[in-house]
């Protein structure tokens, strides 16, 4: 019972690594290289993803899956466990997929269309205009998260995947002074998930080499 995942430190692997980890899942990851800089990385990646994004994750029974967020559910399905994802029957369960949903559908696209943007709007000049409006349109997105973010964890007393999202995401851009300064209820519990032992060695691999 192994997966694969296929990631880069930093990038969206770390949504899916840590689950696997947690759930005590056995995996080995693979280094898709630089998506953006190499297209032979891209072409090697396009074999098990079309879309050459990442996560990428190949299951015990060599099924691929892709999409962080149905990732997030089937592996909770797999486990058999509420660790990470309330069951139905949770009260909490209800915001934890609105919230979950939100950031795959509205934050996590942002990075598609502005992490190289001449991809869309091949002018220079109107790449670059365009790169700070969908910056200024991610940050207005994180407004409602921090509105709706409990404590300790994001859905109150309860830990679940959205803290693992969170730990990763305010790594991006617009990182984390950015949301210390304007989402100081995600920098707490970014902090306080960062600082449970059993997820450092992950959190130091991608984001404090
Ligand atoms: N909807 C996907 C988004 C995945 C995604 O955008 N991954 C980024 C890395 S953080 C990627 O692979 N980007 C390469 C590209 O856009 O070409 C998910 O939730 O898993």
């Amino acid at each position: 019972m192994k997966f694969t995942l296929y990631g880069r430190p930093g990038w969206g692997s770390v949504l899916v690594e840590p689950q696997l980890a947690l759930y005590g899942f056995d995996y080995e990851m693979i280094d898709c290289g630089d998506l953006f800089g190499d297209e032979e990385a891209r072409q090697r990646l396009a074999k098990v993803n079309p879309l050459m994004q990442v996560p990428t994750l190949v299951l015990p029974n060599g099924r691929i899956m892709t999409e962080s967020a149905a990732i997030t559910l089937h592996l909770a399905d797999l486990a058999k466990s509420n660790k990470l994802v309330p069951s139905p029957d949770d009260p909490t369960r209800a915001e934890f997929l609105r919230w979950l949903i939100y950031l795959v559908a509205n934050v996590y696209p942002t990075f598609t269309y502005a992490d190289v943007p001449a991809r869309f709007v091949p002018d220079p000049q109107a790449a670059e205009a365009f790169k700070t409006k969908v910056g200024e349109y991610r940050e207005k997105l994180w407004h409602p998260v921090e509105a709706a973010a409990g404590a300790p964890w994001f859905l109150g007393n309860r830990f679940s995947a959205l803290d693992l999202y969170i730990v990763a995401m305010t790594y991006w851009t617009p990182r984390r002074e950015w949301f210390a300064a304007h989402a100081p209820k995600l920098t707490t519990i970014a902090k306080t998930t960062e600082g449970a032992p059993k997820l450092s060695e992950i959190w130091k691999r991608n984001f404090l080499r």
